[in-house]
């Protein structure tokens, strides 16, 4: 069964503490009529053969109101009953295991208290993830507590979806707003009430109305028709990195895997119109500048960043090709150095280009160190020299803080690498919107990149794009 992300919206963990008179399953119908859109059977004490003939009772409730229904720790149970599929902690088997006894259709989800754990669990082949306690419950008075801010964080690190438990009641849901979650586990919210059909459907209306805070990143730079690199590279980027994505078109480009045939650039008051309209309406989160033709553009968009002052701002200072051709004449060169280069947060040169802006030649993994040294004591802000084609190192090169920090890349054997470029710096542009520093945010860019190359995906009759959306891929799919 293919999980969709919002049927974790109102996820109901069943629990007999509230019961009386009544049977669990007859509150979890009324429950399950009125909303709730996921379902856990949760047994603590109990015999397995009561175990199993409960299970095999919630799961056909579940398929009546079409939601998803998971066991709590028994994977044996979970397969027994068919249920679709199981949920463990950290204490139980691990989550590697866990998706091998089940196979890979079924649901897996593990709860995590930290970004460790959660990543692990993403690796493992969870399918979504269970955040708590998140505030002081009674229900599990062993369950330790997991800030909101630690939620964010993990919310932000994960691609699968989260849930956050504990405590959770229809008066504090609201502070879970902005988090990222994507749904809510409850048990005695639902199940201790009175009127469980009111407070499911109160539940739900509540969920609904959580806000996702979604992050937004513009990028300034030119189009290529063909999607690999540019504009169409950076919004695929930004998009598969959850972000919201904005363009800044500073000139057209026709051209494909194969080369440039020819440019249009814009006019500087139509680059400044765009980035009015940008930014007196959605404010991006994070900058990323990429391909700037002329002495006018470059001017045009350091004014509009002056008067804006967005907060991260990413600029790929593209002056010279890989292969060593000089992109831009001399008069912009000195623009880009002056005016534009002073603004970013982050600069994110080739070693040509960081000879351009060192004044010179770079040749060994210590000249990148004090190329970096002399480039962050003009500009002050950070420096990524992508190494490369050095003899003694392909690393790159990451100035920050008054340090530098070496990150060792893994050479992909694949020779589709357009846009390269425009998509590491889109990529780290998107991981500072999202919150995380400088370091871990070029560490996951590289991240993505190496995914990214890794997928082979192998198209054009030229040196192809990179395959942005990889990790959107769903099993057997594009
Ligand atoms: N795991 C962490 S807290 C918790 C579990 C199972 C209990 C949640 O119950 P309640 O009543 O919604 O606080
Ligand atoms: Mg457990």
């Amino acid at each position: 069964m293919k999980l969709d992300r919002k049927s974790l919206q109102l996820y109901l963990v069943t629990d007999r503490s509230w019961t009386g008179d009544e049977s669990l399953a007859s509150q979890v119908e009324r429950s399950l009529e009125n909303g709730t859109t996921f379902l856990q059977l949760r047994e603590k004490n109990i015999e397995k053969d009561e175990f199993l003939r409960s299970a095999i009772e919630m799961k056909s409730l579940a398929q009546k109101y079409s939601v998803p229904f998971v066991i709590n720790d028994d994977v044996e149970i979970a397969k027994k009953s068919d249920a679709d599929g199981v949920h463990i902690g950290q204490g139980d088997m691990p989550a590697e295991e866990a998706r091998k006894l089940i196979g890979p259709e079924k649901i897996l989800g593990v709860s995590v208290r930290t970004v460790e754990e959660a990543l692990d669990a993403q690796r493992s082949g969870a399918d979504y993830i269970g955040v708590g306690a998140v505030f002081t419950t009674d229900t599990k008075k062993d369950a330790s507590g997991v800030s909101i801010s630690m939620l964010s964080d993990i919310c932000r690190a994960v691609d699968i979806p989260v849930v956050a438990i504990g405590g959770i009641t229809k008066d504090n849901i609201s502070k879970l707003n902005g988090s990222g979650i994507d749904g809510v586990a409850l048990i005695s919210a639902i199940l201790a009430q009175d009127d469980i059909e009111g407070a499911t459907r109160g539940l739900r209306t509540l969920c609904e109305g959580l806000k996702t805070d979604v992050k937004k990143v513009l990028t300034i730079a030119g189009s290529d028709c063909s999607g690999g690199a540019g504009i169409q590279a950076d919004l695929k980027t930004i998009a598969s990195h959850k972000c919201y994505g904005m363009s800044v078109i500073t000139a057209l480009t026709a051209q494909n895997t194969t080369g440039v045939y020819g440019v249009q650039a814009c006019s500087s008051d139509f680059v400044k119109n765009q980035m009015d309209c940008v930014f007196s309406d959605i404010f991006p989160d994070a900058v990323k500048i990429g391909m700037v033709s002329s002495v006018e553009i470059i001017e045009a968009i350091a004014e509009k960043l002056k008067e804006y002052g967005p907060k991260n701002v990413v600029i790929d200072p593209v002056m010279v090709a890989t292969s060593g051709g000089k992109l831009l004449d001399d008069n912009a060169i000195d623009k880009l150095l002056n005016v534009l280069i002073p603004l970013g947060t982050l600069i994110t040169p080739n070693l040509f280009e960081a000879e351009i802006l060192c004044g010179f030649e770079i040749s060994n993994a210590q000249d990148m160190i004090n190329a970096a040294q002399k480039i962050a004591q003009k500009y002050s802000g950070n420096i990524l020299i992508k190494g490369g084609h050095l003899e003694d190192s392909a690393n790159d090169l990451l100035w920050t803080g008054g340090k530098a920090i070496w990150l060792e890349g893994e050479k992909i054997d694949n020779p589709n690498t357009h846009g390269t470029g425009c998509t590491l710096s889109s990529a780290i542009a998107s991981n500072l919107a999202k919150g995380f520093g400088m370091e871990e945010s070029v560490r996951n860019a590289k991240g993505y990149i190496t995914g990214a190359l890794k997928d082979q995906m192998d198209i054009g009759k030229g040196s192809g794009p990179l395959n942005h959306c990889y990790n959107l891929k769903t099993a057997g799919g594009q």
